[in-house]
């Protein structure tokens, strides 16, 4: 093993209850057993810097790695990681994930950090790492999926690797980060378990919506692992730490019919329920046996982008496939009968030609999402504002530049609050979004929250539930939605969370 070591950085994400870091965790088992390295997961460390620079000043470390999504994670990154060059000039910066993969100029650019990991990082890490070791600066170049500066500071992106078979990826490092923090602290109790695992396992999407971040980084492209192996990790935590609760965290776990239905049949026994992400048109052609044998097999909820109910707006967003506004509604339907909730996430506040048309549809898919709450009262609605991503060439990504939207040229303004809100798709400064606008989506959002608070926040219970429902119950049926303070002030009172932020509530 070589003699400069690795710090593997978390940065925070999350208040209260932690998710396992399967980014982190992957970057691990990509150099285990080859490159000596450390764990710092900056959710679960006081003060993680402190920790950080412990490290850094015995001399030993030479590679600072950092997962970076964006919104409340760069509030470590970036401020951490620029430290670290100031202090300890020696050390090579390398960040992954979705926000450095997408905003990769303007970290770069920012002058500390040296690499990035555009996608997948399991054969870029160690050969990065090799390279460096050995001194073979001219073997950078065909490293796939690594981005950086060359001599002549001019960036070189270099080619992208097709999809590994997932299933020959190393089984993650589980006992190695026991022994920097007890796993057993990541298994969270949610809704749907008292020892909640977080599973990632499959790469990509096939789909190239044109407002979604996975995009830019797989083109399309989707590999899943095979659901035998997925159900060796489960039988791992089953036997180790008897969990009772899954939430995959796949961009699209449900993309192959044939694997979610062989999972169901491996996890039949198990007393799991689980939660995953998908489509509403790849799903709505499962039929309503397969949703009745997953539902028997656990699955409980289902995050599916909705977007909007507006066929021509989901044309504009590039959904692809076959979903179309009656869809939903005839999907929702299906899941009620299948006992499985719907968890329906959409889009709000996308460009058009006048600000007319920008509010009506605003107000077109309010009105579509209280049908749906009609068919089925337990679909759960989850509203972002269009914030957009990257997609260099797509026509909507024109579109927005057009219409006078730029992103910030330096790391320092990525953690303004303002830019901040826009990570947390809560108000994402495009120019034809108006403060009305905003307002009408907020406070419809709130009182649709005050008459159907979240299943996934446990404590909203019995005589809470009851009164946010009192209260909301007027202006919810007479479409009033100014100012709902008192809904808030029970909101906040009762630290009613939601999901869409924080992940599920969890203790
Ligand atoms: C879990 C998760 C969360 C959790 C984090 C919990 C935790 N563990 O701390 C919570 C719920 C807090 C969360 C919140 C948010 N999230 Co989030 N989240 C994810 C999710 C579902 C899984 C991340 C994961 O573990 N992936 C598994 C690992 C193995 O994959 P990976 O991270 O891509 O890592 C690989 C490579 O990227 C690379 N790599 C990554 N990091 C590094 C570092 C180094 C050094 C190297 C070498 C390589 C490398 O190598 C890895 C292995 O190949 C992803 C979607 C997804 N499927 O990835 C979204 C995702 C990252 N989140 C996203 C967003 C936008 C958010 C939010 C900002 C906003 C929101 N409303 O959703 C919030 C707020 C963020 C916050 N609070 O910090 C977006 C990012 C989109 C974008 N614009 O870039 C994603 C892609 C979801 C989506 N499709 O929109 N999130
Ligand atoms: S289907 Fe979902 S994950 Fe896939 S590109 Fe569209 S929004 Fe992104």
């Amino acid at each position: 093993m070589s003699q400069n070591k690795t710090i593997i950085f978390n940065p925070r994400s999350a208040n209260g209850k932690h998710r396992i870091p399967n980014s982190i965790l992957q970057v691990g088992a990509s150099i285990h057993g080859k490159y000596s390295y450390v764990f710092v997961d900056g959710n679960l460390e006081n003060d993680p810097w402190e920790t950080i620079r412990n490290y850094l000043k015995t001399g030993e470390f030479k590679y600072f790695g950092s997962t970076v999504m964006p919104g409340p994670q760069l509030r470590q990154a970036i401020p951490f990681t620029k430290k670290i060059k100031e202090d300890f000039p020696g050390i090579v910066t390398v960040w992954g994930g979705y926000f450095a993969s997408n905003q990769y100029k303007v970290a770069l650019h920012s002058g500390y950090v040296d690499y990035i990991i555009n996608g997948p990082g399991d054969t870029t890490f160690p050969q990065l790492i090799h390279a460096l070791e050995n001194g073979r600066d001219e073997q950078l170049e065909t490293i796939k999926n690594l981005i950086f500066k060359n001599k002549k500071g001019d960036i070189i992106k270099t080619a992208v690797e097709a999809l590994l078979d997932q299933d020959t990826l190393p089984r993650f490092p589980y006992d190695y980060l026991n022994s920097f923090y007890p796993v057993r602290n990541y298994l969270a109790k949610t809704f749907m378990g008292s020892k909640t695992l977080s599973y990632h396992s499959s790469m990509g999407c096939p789909f190239s919506c044109s407002f979604c971040a996975v995009v830019p980084i797989f083109n399309a492209k989707w590999k899943g692992m095979s659901a035998a192996r997925i159900y060796e990790d489960v039988k791992y935590f089953k036997e180790n730490f008897n969990i009772d609760a899954i939430e995959f965290h796949d961009n699209n776990f449900f993309t192959s019919k044939k694997r979610v239905l062989e999972f169901s049949h491996l996890i039949m026994d198990d007393n799991i329920s689980y939660w995953g992400e998908g489509r509403i048109d790849t799903i709505n052609m499962y039929s309503d046996d397969d949703l009745k044998l997953m539902r028997k097999a656990g699955c409980k909820m289902i995050f599916l982008g909705a977007e909007t109910g507006n066929d021509a707006v989901l044309k504009q967003m590039n959904k692809g496939g076959t979903q179309s506004g009656q869809m939903i509604k005839d999907f929702v339907l299906r899941m009620k009968n299948a006992d499985i909730i719907p968890e329906l996430s959409f889009v709000l506040g996308m460009p058009a030609k006048t600000e007319k048309e920008v509010y009506d549809q605003i107000l077109w898919d309010i009105n579509f999402i209280k049908e749906i709450k009609t068919i089925n009262p337990d679909a759960e609605i989850i509203i972002y504002l269009f914030s957009p991503v990257p997609t260099e060439g797509s026509d909507l990504y024109k579109q927005i530049l057009d219409a006078g939207f730029s992103f910030p040229e330096t790391l320092e303004e990525w953690i303004s609050p303002s830019w901040e809100n826009f990570d947390l798709r809560k108000n994402p400064l495009t120019p034809w979004l108006k403060p009305y606008m905003i307002d009408t989506i907020k406070n419809f959002e709130t009182v649709l929250n005050g008459y159907y608070p979240t299943v996934s926040d446990f404590r909203i219970r019995g005589y809470k539930k009851q009164l946010l429902q009192v209260v909301s119950g007027f202006r919810y049926k007479t479409n009033f939605y100014h100012y709902p303070y008192e809904i808030k002030a029970l909101h906040k009172i009762w630290k009613y969370r939601q999901p869409e932020i924080e992940g599920f509530y969890s203790e």
